[in-house]
């Protein structure tokens, strides 16, 4: 059996000082929510004559998705996995969430810098994260396990055989590998693999699983057919939203509280360059987002318009939704003049010689330019953040025809209380006839 060791991530004792120090400067909110599972506050393995009947056992759900996906799709399979993960502990033991590390992503080309095996705390605030389910770093989880190894990784895969008789089902079942295994059995008969470049970690055992439907339907795997304590679920991608923007959606997606050093360049950035302050913009926030619940429509936003325009891989595809340069400044211009806005914020990943044209097209565009020493220490992942931060706050944004990170600005702006009507735009391609524009989600609180 596994170590009954009643994770209680904020009160735990037997944590590392990294941990412990980390949770002093939890908020209260949070103790609170740890409190109502606090009835598990002693290791079996300390009071070995402690009634443990009522204990549940410790299990880690680790995760990693299909390797080409970018930043903001990532995002969105952590809601999936958190999501499973709350189902799971509603029906047994104590499941944890092990956050898994950034790293060798496909758009992060930033030369010179070292973009792996970075923590989420880096990007995100861990204790928000944690006021809506268990989370750790998977540092913490090699720590807490005793070494860097994995009982089982499952490896998500679809069917074989497709739809039978062309009909969508919710299933799932162990079938044999469908592609080649990107894990190799080292001489010790462990399983050896990416795992976000941490080359040390082995796994036991790898299995596949095909699986067709909604995140937790691998729920009764997990806890029936599988008892080992650690299961990483490979292709996690594969798996789809419980409740696409549902209340479990939005609670997770706003506990994925940006880390509060980039929110500050982004605030700072705003004030020096675009006159834009929550005071004036009713853009305030709060770092506890259990708190958080604008109205909708309350918040007006800086005097400046956002843009989020999407290049590189969009363009390459001649996709007939995305426009050319001279289009989106076409664009930007009317927005600016039925707004009356005179400043613009681009973020965008177009390469130095669209960048170049966009510049002459527009010289007084505004954009977020980070020092080679602000990129080291913040990285692309960051950087991305710090121009999503700052579109959200625009008076008027307009982002690129399905772009994740369009979505994930939209997500942050309907946080802040945008009229969705300053929200929900996107470019058109030059020639595009129908222009259907973003679908609103409106937060479930
Ligand atoms: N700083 C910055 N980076 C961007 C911008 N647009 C794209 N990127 C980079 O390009 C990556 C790809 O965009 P993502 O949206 O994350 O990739 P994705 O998750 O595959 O989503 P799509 O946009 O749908 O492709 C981002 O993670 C960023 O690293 C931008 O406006 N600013
Ligand atoms: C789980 O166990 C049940 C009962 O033994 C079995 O029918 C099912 O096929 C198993 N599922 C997987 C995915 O292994
Ligand atoms: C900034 O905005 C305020 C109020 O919206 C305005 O009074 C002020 O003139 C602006 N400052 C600049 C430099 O544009």
């Amino acid at each position: 059996m596994a170590h009954v060791a009643l994770h209680i991530p904020l009160l735990s004792l037997t944590s590392t000082h990294s941990f412990s120090t980390f949770f002093l400067s939890t908020f209260a909110a949070f103790a609170a929510f740890e409190t109502a599972s606090g009835d598990n506050v002693f290791s079996a393995s300390h009071t070995p004559t402690a009634p443990v009947a009522a204990a549940r056992d410790l299990r880690y759900l680790l995760y990693d998705v299909n390797p080409p996906e970018g930043f903001n799709l990532r995002r969105d399979v952590y809601i999936r996995m958190a999501s499973l993960v709350k189902t799971l502990r509603k029906n047994g033991d104590d499941w944890v969430l092990v956050l898994p590390p950034w790293g060798r992503l496909y758009h992060w080309q930033s030369p010179n810098i070292h973009q792996i095996r970075i923590p989420w705390g880096e990007f995100f605030s861990l204790t928000s994260l944690q006021a809506n389910v268990p989370v750790i770093e998977y540092e913490e989880f090699i720590a807490e396990n005793g070494g860097p190894f994995i009982d089982q990784v499952l490896i998500l895969q679809n069917y074989a055989e497709g739809w039978t008789d062309g009909k969508w089902e919710e299933k799932v079942d162990e079938r044999p590998c469908i592609e080649k295994l990107m894990y190799s059995k080292d001489k010790q008969g462990y399983y050896r693999g990416w795992f976000w470049g941490y080359e040390e970690t082995r796994a036991r055992k790898v299995t596949c699983i095909s699986a067709q439907g909604h995140a937790s339907i691998m729920a009764p795997v997990l806890q029936k057919n599988i008892t080992v304590t650690s299961v990483m679920l490979d292709r996690a991608e594969t798996l789809l939203h419980d409740h696409y923007a549902g209340k479990d959606y939005w609670d997770t997606r706003r506990s994925m509280v940006f880390a509060k050093h980039l929110r500050l360049i982004g605030d700072d950035f705003r004030a020096k360059h675009l006159n834009s302050t929550d005071d004036r913009d009713n853009t305030g926030y709060s770092e506890d987002w259990t708190r958080m619940k604008a109205k909708l429509g309350s918040a007006k936003g800086g005097p400046y318009l956002g843009v989020h325009l999407r290049r590189k891989d969009f363009i390459w595809g001649h996709r007939e939704d995305v426009p050319t340069l001279k289009g989106a400044v076409k664009k930007m211009q009317q927005l600016m003049k039925k707004h009356k806005l005179n400043k613009v914020f681009v973020a965008t990943d177009a390469d130095d010689e669209e960048l170049k044209e966009l510049k002459k097209l527009l010289p007084d565009m505004v954009r977020f330019e980070p020092s080679p020493e602000d990129l080291e220490l913040f990285k692309d992942g960051g950087v991305a953040i710090i121009d999503q931060w700052i579109c959200a706050h625009a008076r008027v944004f307009i982002g690129t025809s399905v772009s994740t990170f369009s979505f994930r600005i939209h997500e942050e702006r309907e946080i802040l209380g945008f009229d969705p009507k300053t929200t929900y735009n996107r470019f058109c391609g030059d020639s595009e006839k129908e222009c259907e524009q973003p679908t609103h989600w409106k937060i479930v609180y």
